[in-house]
């Protein structure tokens, strides 16, 4: 997909071939088959024409570039070493003012090649962009010294000495140093066998986990649409993968993936590649942007990381301060807040802080992610880190509270880390989702949970959700304690209404975690449901006798007079305080019986109204009118009107414009 094919030399699939059967002991020695390695330097030491040299690619492509001899934008070109490992070459501009594009490029190579030209020796961009390589935890590295052909020996040595004085203490510290020139070839078979060496050293990525992907160059080709390019950090991508674009958070589908300008059915993790998409457009996709497989990142504004002040930044750092995050190919402004005891005193060079990040646009981040802070203005690197929580809630910087469990998010084992997760849920969390949470493969935490569920930590309340023992077990405890408090509170009533247990603990129990409480203890006996009322379940109920006694004296007084019921107010004022729950056991145990707002009647009333009207259409009546109705019962109009429709509710007549039908 790109439009500019690759030249010369090593750089097909075919010449890969050639290589590693030519030298057989160096290909099987090599650990690793594919490998992204990066450029380094000040301007003007020679990485471009170094890659040149590699592969034939002039990775100086723009007219800009061209025009003022420099590189300004991240360069491309692949490269087989003689070991047979398939390696992206990426070139970065070392031009002060372009850090921010060499920032986006270097996230995610497995070794820098360090270029420092033997003529002008340590520069400052050599310096910056060594500190970026090492913030951003580069594992490998060479250090070549270029323009070998424009010094002598001596001056070689003194260049030598200052290269292995620049990286002492770092992980470049053992590295090899290969004086190389452009101009003669002499030392590219040194440069190549030090590289394969280094990589060698490396563990394969693998393509295992989901697929993420830092996009850091879009264009759009004829009959293909969106292109885009990046490293593959992680995972693998297939044609016809769908994707997710963060932070967009657009669904997209792979139209065709390519490597080094082939077209190829998937891609793992550790190569360059280029994926056409389909879904979205060439406007919609910016350089930073990412590609991941759907639902396995969030994006956020907010992250707790830990800060690290470059021990060469010549003054301390203030707790609040404007700056450049820079992670994968983004570079993003916000604020950068210390916390805790650094909140209340500048940071002092070289040391670290725990810190959150509030940004201006979303971050796309893992925990664990390694980044680069500049400062605001004038852009300087001044520090960078790593993600502990890359979906974070705002803190204030003197809240102390918190910090414990950021520093266990942060070093703590998985186990515990799960358990702080587990241990601020409100309700079960799936396994996918702590996946995410503490940034590991769900395979992981899955085993993880298992343990802890084993070791009587975390709970399963249904198949495939967690949640810390502690929670769960209180969430029983605050239910069946309000169960067994109204019950005590109430005894003349079976139990609390479901609705109401429910909405009264809303502000304690997450919805979700009630109502697999509730099944829990219900199937444990601990308690019991009947219609919608809810009991504990180790006491059978007793109404009390005196409820019970105030019950049958009201029965009594409805059914003193047939169907002529005293209405509620008179029979609640006659029978005093007690009514209320005399008349509620009564309706719960079926002993009594609602007619409208106005009556209520007893079980053994409306048992031979049923009768009655039974016996009407048994006689051999087609229809009742009201005046029937009240014939045969005796109830006068004021009653007979809701009795009939009480009839009519419970289906044992059917109304037919102002005549009952059987029902
Ligand atoms: N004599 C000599 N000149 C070299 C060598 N390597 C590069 N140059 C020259 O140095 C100048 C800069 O080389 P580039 O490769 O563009 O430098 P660069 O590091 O890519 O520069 P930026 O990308 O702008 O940071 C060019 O004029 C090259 O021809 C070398 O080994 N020997
Ligand atoms: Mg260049």
């Amino acid at each position: 997909m790109t439009s500019r094919p690759p030249k010369t030399r090593a750089t097909s699939e075919a010449g890969a071939a050639g290589a590693s059967s030519s030298s057989p002991p160096l290909a099987a020695a090599a650990a690793r088959r594919l490998a992204v390695v990066g450029t380094a330097g000040h301007i003007d030491h020679g990485k471009t024409a170094l890659v040149r040299r590699l592969t034939g690619v002039d990775t100086d492509r723009l007219p800009e570039e061209k025009k003022r001899g420099i590189s300004i934008d991240l360069g491309f070109a692949p490269l087989v070493t003689p070991a047979g490992v398939r390696v992206g070459l990426v070139d970065v501009p070392g031009h002060e003012r372009f850090v921010k594009n060499m920032l986006a490029g270097v996230g995610g190579v497995d070794l820098v090649l360090l270029v420092i030209a033997a003529d002008e020796g340590v520069m400052p961009q050599t310096r910056e962009h060594m500190a970026i390589v090492k913030l951003l935890a580069v594992q490998r590295g060479v250090i070549v010294l270029t323009k070998r052909d424009l010094v002598d020996d001596d001056w070689l040595a003194l260049v030598t000495r200052d290269a292995r004085a620049l990286v002492e203490g770092t992980f470049l510290a053992e590295s090899p140093i290969v004086p190389f020139s452009a101009v003669t070839g002499a030392g590219t078979s040194e440069l190549l066998a030090a590289m394969d060496a280094q990589l060698a050293l490396l563990d394969e990525r693998g393509g295992v986990g989901p697929a993420r992907l830092p996009v850091d160059r879009v264009f759009t080709v004829e009959g293909f649409g969106t292109v885009v390019t990046g490293t593959l950090w992680r995972g693998r991508v297939r044609t016809g993968d769908v994707l997710e674009l963060l932070p967009l958070g657009a669904e997209v589908r792979v139209r065709r993936v390519q490597v080094h300008g082939a077209t190829v059915e998937e891609a793992v993790a550790g190569q360059r590649t280029a994926l056409a998409l389909h879904g979205v457009d060439r406007d919609q996709v910016t350089r930073g942007d990412w590609l991941c497989e759907p639902g396995s990142l969030r994006a956020s504004r907010v992250l707790d990381v830990r800060f690290e002040l470059l021990a060469d930044h010549p003054r301390e750092w203030k707790p609040d301060t404007r700056v450049r995050f820079h992670l994968g190919a983004s570079e993003i402004i916000g604020r950068l807040l210390l916390l805790g005891d650094a909140a209340r005193r500048p940071l002092p060079p070289g040391e670290t802080a725990l810190a959150q990040l509030r940004l201006e646009r979303a971050a796309v981040a893992a925990r664990g992610d390694r980044f680069v802070i500049r400062s605001y203005s004038p852009s300087r690197t001044v520090g960078g880190g790593s993600v502990i929580e890359p979906v974070a809630e705002r803190r204030r910087r003197s809240e102390v509270e918190g910090l414990d469990s950021l520093e266990v998010h942060e070093s703590g084992s998985l186990e515990s880390r799960l358990m702080e997760k587990l241990g601020v849920a409100s309700r079960p969390v799936s396994t996918e989702q702590l996946a995410q949470d503490v940034g590991e493969p769900v395979a992981a935490v899955a085993a993880s949970l298992d343990s802890l569920v084993q070791r009587g930590s975390a709970v399963a309340p249904v198949p495939g959700r967690w949640l810390s023992d502690a929670r769960w077990h209180e969430a029983r405890d605050a239910l069946e304690r309000a169960v067994r408090a109204y019950s005590e509170q109430h005894p003349s009533r079976y139990g609390v209404m479901k609705g109401e247990l429910k909405s009264g603990l809303k502000s304690a129990l997450d919805s979700t975690l009630f109502d697999l409480a509730f099944a829990a203890l219900l199937a444990d006996g601990e308690l019991e449901l009947t219609g919608e009322r809810v009991r504990p379940g180790d006491s059978p109920w007793e109404p009390p006798a005196a409820t019970l006694a105030l019950l049958e004296k009201l029965e009594a007084m409805l059914e003193a007079e047939a169907f002529l019921v005293p209405d509620n107010d008179t029979w609640q004022k006659a029978l005093g305080t007690g009514a209320p729950e005399a008349a509620g056991l009564g309706f719960f145990l079926g002993r009594l019986v609602r007619v409208n707002a106005e009556f209520t009647y007893t079980a053994v009333q409306m048992e031979r109204l049923r009768a009655l009207v039974a016996g009407w259409f048994d006689a051999g009546n087609a229809a009742m009118t009201v005046a029937d109705f009240r014939g045969f019962t005796g109830a006068s109009r004021k009653f007979a009107v809701p009795l009939l429709e009480h009839c009519d509710r419970v289906g044992w007549t059917v109304r037919v414009g102002d005549e009952r039908r059987r029902g």
